[in-house]
């Protein structure tokens, strides 16, 4: 190996020397990373190169406003790079308008609603315990506390998406605006039945794509191109760029959108990250990304089968997407007791409510898993079901410290089998 080419896998030399300090606390993470099988649905490992454009010199620069129209000078450079990343989105997920400013997925849905909406006004949303997220009118955050929300649950009985009900909800109540996507729904989303449904009641349909955008991308799961209004997505889950958000919309929403997060909500963008984002769009544009997308869903299924043939409660059966939401208590722990014995076997997850949970949020009875992050390993299914095995192992035995100390030496192992993209170690 040249020196350049170790250089480049040891770049924190710099904050060794000024802060050695975070520089310990970061490659201690970074080992971490690598040591363990991260099942948390949400995240993943960035590539090098996605990881090399959010630590560049175009942190420095302020750019508020949009390419061709700033309001500080010398954007020669930066509005090239905003506009590769604006055309790279609007390719990629065959959207007519998209904007790459929004510091994360939050903000995001924020920038609709202040785009589309006023105060008071009613919003339609999967509710949180059934697997809606936050900011689709949780009464714990701005859209709950600021608009109306009309939530939706899942079918009591299957967990599935009751259309039925979701159309008689919204026929009574009006809506100005539909979300659909999920944080912890695992299966497929008919964007046509919310659209028909959006469309009788003369709503905005929004589709939250966060989780699944880079399945949408790779053709593992349909695309809402065409048949939604509004999409927005985080750019750092199954996309696998850095942490940020986009929205795409229909054209006809585009200035308002582009309004509501500059000058509405946001100051200069992160202009490191938007780089960054047209990386990680390069990247998911290319065949490799295809094969990765399936290879996702393919490994969320196979994990899926082997937890049931060890006897755990799915919700909805199964999966069709990246993420599984176990039911635990069949097995006497709740959804916190479960992750924490998982994660000292090396097996990260996290514990999340199931839906009519009658459990605390902090305590729920459900633990929710994912594979895109093992996935960018290259783990495949025979890995899913050494990770099935592990997990009812781990579960069985939550007490048994030896069970818990020996499975995460044998995780090491088959991690460092599957060396982490982005990681020198
Ligand atoms: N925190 C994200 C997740 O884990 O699903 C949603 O914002």
């Amino acid at each position: 190996m040249s020196t350049t080419e170790v250089l480049s896998l040891n770049q924190l030399d710099a904050i060794q020397a000024v802060d050695p300090e975070i520089h310990d606390l970061i490659r201690l993470e970074e080992r971490r990373q690598a040591n363990v099988i991260r099942l948390i649905p949400s995240e993943n490992y960035a590539s090098r190169a996605v990881m090399q454009a959010t630590g560049t010199v175009l942190t420095n620069k302020y750019s508020e406003g949009y390419a061709g129209k700033r309001y500080y000078e010398g954007q020669e450079y930066i509005d090239q790079v905003e506009r590769i990343a604006v055309e790279r989105a609007k390719a990629l997920f065959n959207m007519p308008h998209a904007n790459v400013q929004p510091y994360s997925g939050s903000p995001a849905n924020q920038a609709i609603y202040l785009a589309l909406l006023e105060p008071g006004d009613k919003v339609m949303g999967m509710a949180l315990p059934s697997g809606g997220h936050l900011t689709h009118g949780a009464k714990v955050s701005f859209s709950g506390k600021l608009y109306t929300p009309v939530p939706y649950t899942v079918s009591a009985k299957d967990h599935l998406l009751d259309f039925t009900e979701i159309r008689r909800i919204a026929l009574e109540e009006r809506p100005k605006l539909i979300f659909c996507g999920h944080s912890a729904y695992p299966r497929v989303l008919d964007f046509a039945k919310f659209a028909e449904i959006a469309k009788e009641v003369g709503a905005v349909l929004v589709s939250d794509i966060a989780h699944i955008s880079g399945l949408v991308v790779s053709g593992a799961h349909p695309s809402p191109a065409g048949i939604v209004d509004i999409v927005s997505t985080t750019t750092h889950k199954t996309l696998r760029g850095p942490r940020g958000g986009m929205l795409l919309s229909r054209e006809e929403y585009g200035a308002a959108l582009d309004k509501a997060v500059f000058p509405g909500l946001q100051g200069g963008p992160h202009n490191h990250t938007t780089a960054a984002i047209a990386v990680a769009l390069k990247e998911a544009a290319t065949p490799e990304f295809t094969s990765y997308g399936h290879q996702i869903v393919r490994n969320a299924k196979a994990l899926a089968e082997g937890l049931l043939s060890h006897g755990f409660r799915l919700i909805t059966g199964g999966t069709e997407n990246h993420l599984i939401l176990i039911d635990i208590t069949n097995k006497g722990l709740s959804g916190r007791e479960a992750a924490k014995a998982l994660a000292e076997a090396g097996i990260v997850a996290n514990c999340n409510a199931i839906p009519f949970d009658t459990r605390k949020p902090f305590d729920p009875s459900g633990v929710r898993i994912g594979t895109p992050a093992i996935t960018s390993r290259g783990m495949k299914e025979p890995e899913m079901k050494r990770i099935a095995d592990w997990m009812a192992e781990v579960v069985a035995s939550a007490g048994v410290a030896a069970v818990k100390a020996r499975v995460a030496g044998e995780v090491r192992d088959l991690c460092a089998s599957f060396p982490a993209p982005g990681i020198s170690i």
